[in-house]
């Protein structure tokens, strides 16, 4: 051991122990640098070719025809691998080329990978082959900012999160002027090919400039990537092509993880509920999976929602002989209800804590919020389009913002023109608190996307959760189950007998109830007071004995939270096993498009849902994914989202677990406990669960099908 002499801060940062110990370079670095992730089978082979696969069929958006001509007609693409192609195809497989690749969109854990498993796949076909990173996004394709990639860059983000190499960016490529400054830098740089690692915006990104450099013969491809787990193709029949975009099993995992902390914290601790606010900007992907790797107590998805349907007010319209609109689609009010009612549930049974999942895009699905986001995004992109000031620097504070709203409401009444905003609308609109009218009115992002991740969609949805919870506190129904065992003790240590008040506290004395609920009409020492003398056990009408009056005040819940936000934390992740692998696997089939000479295509996965030695590249065209969508209030094609299947299996297993998983009943919780994020060992999960649920479920029905042919 050097012995430490110095005595400045400068100095001890020189001892060589010191170093060692506090390096960057940690051992868990050192280690998942080092992992090599397997490749599918077909990589084996030092060739590549592309086979047209004409079972998987698409409908064609008639607009996609008219804007993506080159490449509307691109097929589905095997890859199988080739040990001799003939001589020409050889010589124009290895010919040089020069990549260039960039991250589009919020990070995903892989990212690297992509980059990893293209650089491998290109220096080893041409060690001349060169690669280059667009730094900062497509910003960095419109300003001509790149860097090469050599392999001492790839080599320190082998396996690693983030997209800190080249980092990444929103701008979107989607105006004449932008597709002519992208051509400039790709002709100038004399790229073979330009790889856009990117989610639904993005691809649709690729799609467009691989229409733009066509005829330059540059060709662009997309890569499947993004947390929100919402890339997701299948053909026309409904045939997997692609089950998930990458990066989504590591944040899932890593939320799964943190929020399974929450359930030990809240179970040691009893006193807490942790509202956690999962991402995901539109679809419940990841809360749906977190739900499936935790076991919360509670965990809402957006899509079920979506399809909730209020019985009770048809029927009320209906012997009204009208019809009831407003119970189609669940309201803030009935969400705050559901979750309401699991809290008083587990109170009931002692277990005044617990854990809730929320998604973070869940306010899409709200009817009411839904309606104002579409009309404030049409405002606010008619105000920029009109103006010369954009509408967030015109109205800079939430009050100039109102005022706008309400000139527009007050125009449409005096002057009684259609107005997208009318008085209904700002009446409503009004009734809001000021943080969650502010998340409205925020600035949408560069595709026009409503920010849902700055939305304090938790806090909206708590806030209703507690004052519907003082209302049943005020009624008597939230009440905190009293353990009979801590009952009896509790009265026999004060000398009373538990049978003489018992029936007269609690709405369920029996001897076989493990938690008693004192009656919904005690509610005060006064009611108290009142219950028990009407009841005759008070031998002095004035004095509630001590031990009586706590048992009442530990039957008082108090409702305290803990919010958490799992976002940024789990896209910055260093990936699970399946994303390090997944998207090696990317990269190296990405190279084998660009060498086999394919544009408008997204490199993918097939059988990604099954066992690794299944999986199989393959390549997607990016043009018949298209659909029309409301986009800065106008409508745009973009590249089609998936969203929670509430008919898949992933979605009947959580709705046929919740109420065990809620555990409103005496008995430990069913937490579970995912594990640590890893890239190897056997703890580690092969795929996603949701993968491996809707997977099963798919086996199932095609086995019921046979069985009935038979
Ligand atoms: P991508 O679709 O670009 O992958 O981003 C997804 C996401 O992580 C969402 O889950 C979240 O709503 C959003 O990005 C946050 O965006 P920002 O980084 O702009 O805060």
């Amino acid at each position: 051991m050097t012995e430490i002499k110095h005595d400045t801060n400068d100095d001890v940062l020189k001892l060589p122990e010191v170093e060692r110990v506090t390096s960057d370079y940690s051992r868990a670095l050192k280690e998942r640098l080092a992992f090599t992730p397997p490749v599918c089978d077909v990589f084996s082979s030092p060739y590549t070719s592309l086979k047209v696969d004409d079972n998987f069929v698409f409908r064609l958006h008639p607009e996609t025809r008219k804007q993506l001509p080159d490449i509307i007609s691109n097929a589905v693409e095997r890859i199988t691998g080739v040990d001799a192609p003939d001589p020409d195809v050889k010589q124009n497989y290895e010919k040089k080329r020069n990549i260039g690749i960039v991250f589009s969109g919020g990070p995903a854990p892989g990212g690297h990978n992509v980059i990893a498993g293209l650089f491998d796949a290109m220096k080893g076909v041409n060690p001349e082959n060169r690669l280059y990173g667009f730094l900062l996004g497509p910003d960095g394709i419109l300003d001509n900012n790149y860097i090469e990639i050599d392999a001492e860059l790839v080599n320190s983000y082998r396996n690693l999160g983030g997209f800190s190499m080249i980092q990444t960016g929103r701008t979107k490529i989607d105006t004449p002027a932008k597709m002519k400054m992208a051509r400039k830098t790709c002709t100038e740089m004399n790229l073979d090919a330009l790889v856009i690692v990117g989610g639904d915006d993005s691809n649709t990104n690729a799609a467009f400039l691989a229409q733009e450099l066509y005829k330059d013969g540059i060709q662009v491809l997309g890569v499947p990537k993004t947390i929100d787990g919402d890339i997701q193709v299948r053909d026309n029949n409904g045939e997997i092509l692609c089950a998930m975009s990458f990066g989504f099993h590591t944040a899932a995992r890593a939320f799964a993880h943190n929020i399974h902390n929450l359930c030990s914290d809240c179970s040691s601790d009893v006193k807490y509920w942790h509202v956690c606010k999962v991402m995901g900007r539109s679809a419940s992907h990841l809360a749906l999976e977190v739900a499936l790797q935790v076991h919360p107590n509670i965990a809402l998805i957006g899509e079920e929602l979506a399809d909730f349907v209020d019985e009770d007010r048809i029927r009320q319209a209906e012997k009204q002989g009208t019809i009831d609109y407003t119970a189609y689609g669940a309201t803030l009010r009935h969400v705050s209800r559901l979750i309401c009612d699991g809290i008083v549930r587990r109170a009931a049974a002692g277990k005044n804590f617990g854990v809730i999942v929320i998604p973070e895009g869940l306010l899409e699905f709200i009817n009411e919020i839904q309606v104002f986001i579409i009309k404030l995004n049409t405002i606010i992109a008619d105000y920029n389009s009109t103006h010369d000031t954009d509408f967030h620097s015109a109205f800079p504070v939430l009050d100039d913002k109102l005022d706008h709203l309400r000139a527009m409401a007050r125009m449409s009444r005096e002057n009684h023109i259609f107005s997208i905003w009318n008085t209904r609308d700002d009446d409503l609109f009004n009734v809001l608190p000021p943080f969650f009218q502010e998340g409205l009115l925020t600035e949408r992002d560069s595709h026009g996307n409503f920010q849902f991740s700055q939305m304090e969609t938790d806090k909206v949805i708590m806030g209703l959760v507690k004052d519907y919870l003082k209302i049943l506190t005020e009624r008597g129904v939230y009440k905190n189950g009293i353990k009979a065992e801590w009952y009896r003790r509790t009265m026999e240590n004060g000398g009373l007998d538990p049978d003489r008040f018992g029936p007269a506290l609690f709405r369920n004395y029996k001897k076989e109830n493990d938690f008693l609920l004192v009656k919904e009409s005690i509610v005060s020492i006064k009611t108290l007071k009142q219950k028990l003398g009407k009841a005759g056990v008070l031998d002095d009408p004035d004095t509630i004995p001590k031990p009586v009056e706590n048992v009442y005040t530990a039957s008082v819940p108090k409702f305290k939270t803990q919010n958490h936000f799992y976002g940024y934390d789990g896209r910055g992740n260093d990936p699970t096993w399946f994303d390090c692998t997944y998207t090696y696997n990317l990269g190296r089939t990405v190279f084998s498009l660009v060498a086999n000479g394919a544009t408008g295509q997204m490199a993918a996965i097939y059988n990604l849902e099954k066992q690794f030695t299944e999986w199989e590249p393959i390549s997607i065209p990016i043009a018949p994914l298209m659909h029309l969508e409301e986009r800065n209030g106008r409508l745009t094609m973009v590249l089609e989202k998936a969203y929670a299947d509430t008919d898949s299996m992933a979605f009947k297993v959580f709705a046929a677990a919740r109420e065990k998983w809620l555990a409103a009943c005496s008995g430990p919780d069913c937490y579970r406990r995912p594990g640590p994020i890893r890239y190897a060992g056997l703890s580690e999960d092969a795929r996603p669960m949701t993968l491996v649920l809707n997977d099963l479920g798919r086996q199932a029905a095609k086995n019921r099908y046979t069985g009935l042919a038979q």
